[in-house]
């Protein structure tokens, strides 16, 4: 498992070169970066109930075959297992926002899922409708543009500084299109 600064460390010792200008470069802009980082992963967690609840209803809303009978979602055991399997994704995913590195998120959640998804008959293409879904709501989280429309009743806006989420919102969707690819 892996960080920012691990992963410099790594890739420098493979060359047998000393961390240089680029590298270092690249981590100060990390470590200047910081507080957006943390803005957002702080987005993402403390909403994170919300983000997992509305992407599980919204795949079910467009399948309602997962809640019946032969459904994945049924019964109330495995809506269950299917709501926890959403907040475990979207914790490694903040896991790997906060470091600055997929290779928690690899090694410690994707390594192995699609083949156990495959042998439960959980099926892969809700849950990467599922992943997309939090993926949207965690993008409008971290970019505070989610509104109200789209929020509903749990509509909560975060107390942030405007600032460019360009870099880090873009950083975060990789982490979640990953999710989707380890599972198609
Ligand atoms: C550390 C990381 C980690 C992950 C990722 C993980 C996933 C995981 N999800 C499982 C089950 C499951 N996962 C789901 C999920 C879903 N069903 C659907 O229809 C939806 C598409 C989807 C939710 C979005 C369901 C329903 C089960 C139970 C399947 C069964 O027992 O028949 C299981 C089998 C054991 C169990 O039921 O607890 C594992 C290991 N466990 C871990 O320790």
């Amino acid at each position: 498992m892996l960080d920012a600064f691990s992963r410099a460390v790594v890739a420098a010792d493979s060359k047998t070169s000393p961390i240089g200008g680029e590298e270092l470069a690249s981590l100060k802009g990390f470590i200047a970066e910081g507080n957006k980082r943390l803005d957002a992963v702080n987005a993402i967690a403390s909403n994170a109930s919300c983000i997992v609840s509305d992407a599980v209803a919204g795949m079910i809303c467009e399948n309602t075959g997962l809640i019946q009978a032969g459904g994945n979602c049924y019964p109330n055991r495995r809506m269950a297992a299917c709501l926890r399997d959403g907040e475990i994704v979207l914790r490694y995913i903040t896991y790997a926002l906060l470091s600055g590195d997929a290779s928690v998120l690899e090694d410690r959640c994707l390594n192995g899922l699609k083949e156990t998804y495959t042998a439960l008959g959980v099926p892969l293409q809700s849950t990467g409708r599922a992943v997309g879904i939090m993926k949207a709501a965690s993008i409008a989280h971290i970019n505070n543009s989610n509104t109200e429309g789209n929020g509903g009743k749990r509509f909560r806006k975060m107390e942030m500084i405007n600032g460019d989420c360009a870099s880090i919102s873009s950083e975060a969707a990789s982490y979640f299109d990953r999710v989707i690819s380890a599972l198609s």
